[in-house]
C-alpha cells in the first residue's frame, strides 16, 4: 500500500469531517477512519466526494497508508472514547509516531495520556480546536500542547488550517507541555461563559429596567460593536435581537430561558478553586446558568417573592452608555481573572505559558474573538512579566473611565431588582483587589477564637505565629499542636 497520507483523522462526526476538508483544501492528503465503518463510505461519497481524502476501513489499513512518523488525530467524543481509540492504536504504532487528541478533553486526562504515550516511545498532543463546525471547516483557533518534540511534526498542517488574525498571523501556536493546550482551551470556553453572561445582563437591564424593545437593543448592540466591544459575541447578539420568528415578533423572546452547559465553564471554576484563584465572574456565569435551569422553581417563586416596585428614572441614553461601560469594565475583570488563573496553573503544572500569544490564538476563529484580545496581547508585549492585567496602563485607564458608570449600573440594578451577578461580582473583585486592608484580620481572629487556628500580626515578624485565649477557657494550645 502506498504511504501517501500526511495525517489520519479518526472520528467522522461534523468536527472531524470539517477538519479533514479544511486540511484537504490546504493540499494535505488525509486518511479518514471511523469506528462505525459505514460512515467512512458515507463521507467519501458525500462531503468528501471529489477530494484527495482516502478512506480507511480499519486501523491497520489507516496506519499502512500514512507516511512516517505517523500523525493520527482523534476527533472522537471526549472521555473514554479517547482512551479506547488510543488502546486500539498502540499495537500499530512505531516509535516517534504522534497521536493527537483534538476533542474537548479535560486537561488532566491529557497530562495522563501524554505521560502514558511518551512512556511507550510515542508522542502525544492534546489540542484545543475552537470555533465550532464553521471554525473547523474555515479556520479554527488551535491550541496544541503535549510532547514538545511533536510540534514540528504537525506545525505546518496546523498553522495552514488555522484561522488568521487580521494581520495574517495564524491563530495556532505551541502552548506548552502535556495538558497545557487543553487547559488553555478550557480557559477559552470559560471566558466565553463570562462574555455571554455580561452581554445577557446588559440585555436584561435594558429590557426589564429600561423597557427597551428588541429592535432598539439590536441598534444598541450594533453600535456597541463599533466600539472597544467589537467582537463576534456582540455581533451575533445584535443579529439575534433582529431575528423575527414566523409570527413576526422577535424569536429570542419565544425561547425558553433555561440555559444548558457542557461543563468547561464548571471545570475551569472548579480548577480555579483548587488553585485558589478568585475567578468570580466566570463562576457566577456558571451559577447563572444553573439558576436559569431551575425554571419551575423560579416560576413558583415569582408568584410569592416580591422585589422593589421602583422604575428607572433618569436619562435613558446616558444609562445605556453606562451599561456599555459596565460591560467593558466587567469584561476586563473577567479576562484579568482568567489570566490570573492561567498564571497560577502554569506554576502548578510547570508550564511556560506565553500570555500574549494565548490572547492572539483567540483573536480569530473562535467564539471569543474580538479586537479586545489585541489589547491583551499589547499589554503582555509591553511587559511580559505583567502580574495582573488591571495593572497595565491601558486597562487601568479604561477602568478609570468606566468606573463611575459601572457603579451606577450595579447600584441601579440593585434598586430595580434586576440580577446582575457578573457585573456586581466583577466590581466586588475590583474593589477587593485594590483594597490594601481587607477584613480578613477579623476572620483570622474568628478562626483563632473557635478553632485555635492562630494568626500573624502586622507589627511582628511575618513568620511569627500567635494564638490568643479569647475566652479565658479552653487553654492556650494552638490547633497546629493538636494531634486529633
Ligand atoms: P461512531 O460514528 O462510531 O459512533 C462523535 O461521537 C465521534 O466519536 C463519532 O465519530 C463516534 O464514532 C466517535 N466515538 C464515540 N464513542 C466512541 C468510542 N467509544 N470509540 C471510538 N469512537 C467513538
Amino acid at each position: 500500500m502506498e504511504k501517501q497520507g500526511d495525517i489520519a483523522v479518526i472520528g467522522l462526526a461534523v468536527m472531524g469531517q470539517n477538519l479533514i476538508l479544511n486540511m484537504n483544501d490546504h493540499g494535505y492528503t488525509v486518511v479518514a477512519h471511523n469506528r462505525t465503518v459505514s460512515k467512512v463510505d458515507e463521507f467519501l461519497t458525500g462531503a468528501a466526494k471529489g477530494t484527495k481524502v482516502i478512506g480507511a476501513r480499519s486501523i491497520e489499513e489507516m496506519v499502512a497508508l500514512l507516511t512516517t512518523p505517523r500523525k493520527i488525530m482523534l476527533m472522537v467524543k471526549a472521555g473514554e472514547a479517547v482512551d479506547e481509540e488510543i488502546e486500539k492504536l498502540l499495537p500499530h504504532l512505531s516509535p516517534g509516531d504522534c497521536v493527537i487528541d483534538g476533542g474537548n478533553s479535560h486537561f488532566t486526562d491529557t497530562i495522563r495520556r501524554t505521560k502514558y504515550l511518551e512512556g511507550k516511545g510515542f508522542f502525544y498532543i492534546g489540542t484545543g480546536v475552537s470555533g465550532g463546525e464553521e471554525g473547523a471547516r474555515m479556520g479554527p483557533s488551535m491550541m496544541p500542547g503535549g510532547s514538545p518534540k511533536a510540534w514540528p511534526l504537525v506545525k505546518d498542517i496546523f498553522t495552514a488550517i488555522a484561522a488568521r488574525t487580521p494581520d495574517g498571523v495564524p491563530c495556532c501556536d505551541w502552548v506548552g507541555e502535556n495538558g497545557a493546550g487543553h487547559y488553555v482551551k478550557m480557559a477559552h470556553n470559560a471566558i466565553e461563559y463570562g462574555d455571554m453572561q455580561i452581554i445577557c445582563e446588559a440585555y436584561h437591564l435594558m429590557k426589564q429596567g429600561l423597557g427597551l424593545s428588541c429592535a432598539e437593543m439590536h441598534g444598541i448592540f450594533s453600535s456597541w460593536n463599533k466600539t472597544e466591544l467589537d467582537s463576534y459575541l456582540i455581533e451575533i447578539t445584535a443579529d439575534i435581537l433582529a431575528f423575527k420568528d414566523d409570527g413576526g415578533g422577535p424569536l429570542v423572546e419565544k425561547i425558553l430561558d433555561k440555559a444548558g452547559q457542557k461543563g468547561t465553564g464548571k471545570w475551569f471554576s472548579v480548577n480555579s478553586l483548587d488553585l485558589g484563584i478568585p475567578v468570580t465572574l466566570i463562576a457566577e456565569a456558571v451559577y447563572a446558568r444553573c439558576l436559569s435551569a431551575l425554571k419551575d422553581e423560579r416560576v413558583a417563586a415569582a408568584k410569592v417573592l416580591t422585589g422593589p416596585a421602583s422604575k428607572f428614572t433618569g436619562d435613558v441614553s446616558a444609562f445605556i452608555e453606562d451599561i456599555r461601560r459596565a460591560l467593558l469594565a466587567s469584561k476586563i475583570v473577567s479576562y484579568t481573572q482568567g489570566f490570573m488563573c492561567l498564571r497560577e496553573a502554569a506554576k502548578e503544572y510547570r508550564w511556560t505559558l506565553n500570555y500574549g500569544n494565548i490572547a492572539l490564538l483567540w483573536r480569530s476563529g473562535c467564539i471569543i474573538r474580538s479586537v479586545f484580545l489585541e489589547k491583551i496581547k499589547a499589554a503582555y508585549d509591553r511587559n511580559p512579566d505583567l502580574s495582573n492585567l488591571l495593572l497595565d496602563d491601558y486597562f487601568r485607564e479604561v477602568i478609570d473611565k468606566c468606573q463611575e458608570s459601572w457603579r451606577k449600573v450595579v447600584a441601579t440594578a440593585v434598586k430595580l431588582g434586576v440580577p446582575v451577578p457578573a457585573f456586581s461580582s466583577a466590581l466586588a473583585f475590583f474593589d477587593g483587589y485594590r483594597c490594601e486592608r481587607l477584613p480578613a484580620n477579623l476572620l483570622q481572629a474568628q478562626r483563632d477564637y473557635f478553632g485555635a487556628h492562630t494568626y500573624r500580626r502586622i507589627d511582628a515578624p511575618a513568620d511569627k505565629i500567635f494564638h490568643t485565649n479569647w475566652t479565658g477557657r479552653g487553654g492556650d494550645v494552638a490547633s497546629g499542636t493538636y494531634t486529633v
